[in-house]
C-alpha cells in the first residue's frame, strides 16, 4: 500500500488536532476544574420549599462559625441551598467569608429557571422536580465584593427582575 506524502502530512496535522483538543480537555477539566453540571436527585416541585431549605452552611460543621448572623466556614468549604422561583431567588443575598469551594444545590418551585453567577463558570440549568447540584472552585484571585446572580432562562413576564446578590469577602 502506498501511503502519498499528502496523505501523511493529514494523517500527521490531524493526529496533532486530536492530541491538542484532549490536552485542552484535560487542563479545563483538571487544571481549571470545569465540570458539567448534573441533577443528582428528584424533588417533588410543590414540596421544594420545604424539602430543601434555602440558606448557606458549611460543608463540615465542625468548622462552623456565626459572625453577625452570617455562616463562616473556617476551611471555605460551603454549601449553600437555593430556591429558584417566579421572579425570585431564595436566598437573595448569599455572604461567604473567603470561600474556597462551594458546592450548590438548587431547585425550582416552578418552571426552569437558569442559575447564573455573572463572570465566574457558575452556570446551571433549574428544572422544576430536580436538584441540579454544581462544585465551583472559586478562583483565588476572586476579588472581594458583590457579584450578580441572574435568571438567564426565561421565566415570565417578570423574568429581568430575577436576581440575587453574591457578596464574597475576605
Ligand atoms: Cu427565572
Amino acid at each position: 500500500m502506498t501511503v502519498h506524502r499528502e496523505e501523511k502530512i493529514w494523517a500527521f496535522f490531524v493526529l496533532g488536532l486530536t492530541v491538542v483538543f484532549l490536552a485542552a480537555l484535560a487542563y479545563a477539566a483538571w487544571g481549571l476544574g470545569l465540570t458539567t453540571p448534573y441533577t443528582v436527585e428528584r424533588i417533588p416541585a410543590q414540596k421544594a420549599a420545604q424539602e430543601l431549605k434555602p440558606g448557606v452552611d458549611c460543608v463540615n460543621p465542625n468548622v462552623k462559625q456565626i459572625v453577625n448572623n452570617v455562616v463562616v466556614c473556617q476551611d471555605g468549604r460551603y454549601y449553600v441551598n437555593v430556591l429558584a422561583m417566579r421572579f425570585t431567588w431564595l436566598p437573595n443575598r448569599i455572604v461567604l467569608t473567603d470561600p474556597k469551594e462551594v458546592k450548590f444545590r438548587i431547585t425550582s418551585t416552578d418552571v426552569i429557571h437558569g442559575f447564573e453567577i455573572a463572570g465566574t463558570n457558575v452556570n446551571v440549568m433549574v428544572f422544576p422536580g430536580y436538584i441540579a447540584e454544581i462544585t465551583w472552585k472559586v478562583p483565588s484571585n476572586m476579588a472581594p465584593g458583590n457579584y450578580l446572580i441572574i435568571c438567564n432562562e426565561y421565566c415570565g413576564a417578570g423574568h429581568q427582575n430575577m436576581y440575587a446578590i453574591l457578596e464574597i469577602r475576605k
